[in-house]
């Protein structure tokens, strides 16, 4: 899947699996010119053994899973295009997911660099059915695979003066051809959270999508999900983690103060002041659904708010 995605090729899995197949490939291949393949067919011969992930049926929906179609090929993620959510997909073929660094730092007991292979092997991966709102009041639901947010956190051991999450975005504008085409964006994209909020149940550090490796316009190779929050506090492509004392900036609240504020639940009595957030349009077909507050998760969430973070 991986490999179709990135090149469009059509190479069987059965035919990447067995190492003496595997290695006579990547050298013919690269003989041939195509460097970086062979990191490509170890990432999809790993990912193999990793998805699908055994599914947490704690997490159900009140609809319809999204097609997977629309899923992948409807996307906000402004470095690869600022305005086309249709055409991100196919912009994404030169992002190089693998291999690939998590840095964690701040006020931790344990900074490190972590490589997500080897994060991989320290946690174990399940499915979760979830709901996505995004501020611009259409959604999705979507079966993530990832780990609980609090699985790193007890990994990076934070400090007493730890309150809040900070998180960075990969920083490639030679593979990102949206950070050349909106240059006066604060790149690269960052955003935050709550200590608490990143330690609740709900959120998750996800690498899959539809059982299978997340597809690049989605967030590979690892991204946050937020699910009571609008969707642009679920940060794509993370390459840094940090535990900070003070309430870290967010690049929307930067961009546009007024309309984005650092919380950003999904509240629907609290209008956009461009728009109300009383209702959805569902992809794909935009049928309008009642948004329900957090997303419909207050029974998770609601007891770490007073009611008036925006
Ligand atoms: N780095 C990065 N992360 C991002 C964005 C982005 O532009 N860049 N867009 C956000 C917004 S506005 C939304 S709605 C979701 C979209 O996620 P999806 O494409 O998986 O639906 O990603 C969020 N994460
Ligand atoms: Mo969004």
């Amino acid at each position: 899947m991986l490999i179709k995605r990135r090149r469009g090729w059509e190479i069987p899995e059965s035919e990447a699996t067995p190492e003496e197949a595997f290695w006579n490939r990547r050298e013919i291949l690269r003989a041939a010119g195509f460097l970086g393949l062979g990191g490509l067919l170890q990432a999809a011969e790993g990912a193999s053994k990793l998805y699908p992930a055994r599914r947490n049926e704690k997490f159900t929906l009140d609809r319809p899973v999204t097609p997977e179609w629309a899923a992948t090929g409807f996307n906000n993620y402004y470095e690869f295009h600022p305005t086309d959510k249709r055409a991100v997909k196919d912009l994404t073929g030169r992002f190089k997911t693998h291999p690939w660094t998590i840095e964690i730092r701040g006020q931790v007991n344990n900074p490190q660099k972590l490589d997500l292979d080897d994060l991989l092997e320290k946690v174990e991966l399940e499915e979760r059915l979830y709901r996505f709102r995004c501020v611009e009041a259409w959604s999705m639901a979507v079966p993530w695979t990832g780990f609980p947010m609090r699985r790193l956190i007890e990994i990076a051991d934070p400090k007493p003066k730890a309150k809040y999450v900070r998180f960075v975005t990969a920083n490639r504008p030679a593979e990102m051809p949206g950070m050349r085409k909106a240059p006066w964006y604060p790149w690269p994209y960052y955003e935050g959270l709550r200590l608490d909020e990143a330690a609740n149940e709900l959120t998750m550090l996800v690498t899959g999508a539809y059982g299978k490796p997340l597809p690049v316009q989605n967030g590979a190779p690892i991204r946050l999900i937020v699910p009571w929050k609008y969707g642009f506090k679920s940060i794509k492509s993370i390459v840094r983690i940090e535990f900070t004392a003070k309430r870290p900036r967010t690049f929307w609240n930067d961009v546009q103060p007024r309309e984005y504020g650092f919380y950003a639940n999904v509240d629907p009595a609290r209008p956009h002041p461009r728009w109300s957030q009383a209702t959805e349009k569902v992809i794909p077909n935009m049928e309008v659904r009642r948004t329900l507050p957090y997303n419909g998760y207050g029974e998770w969430v609601a007891e770490m708010y007073t009611g008036k973070e925006y």
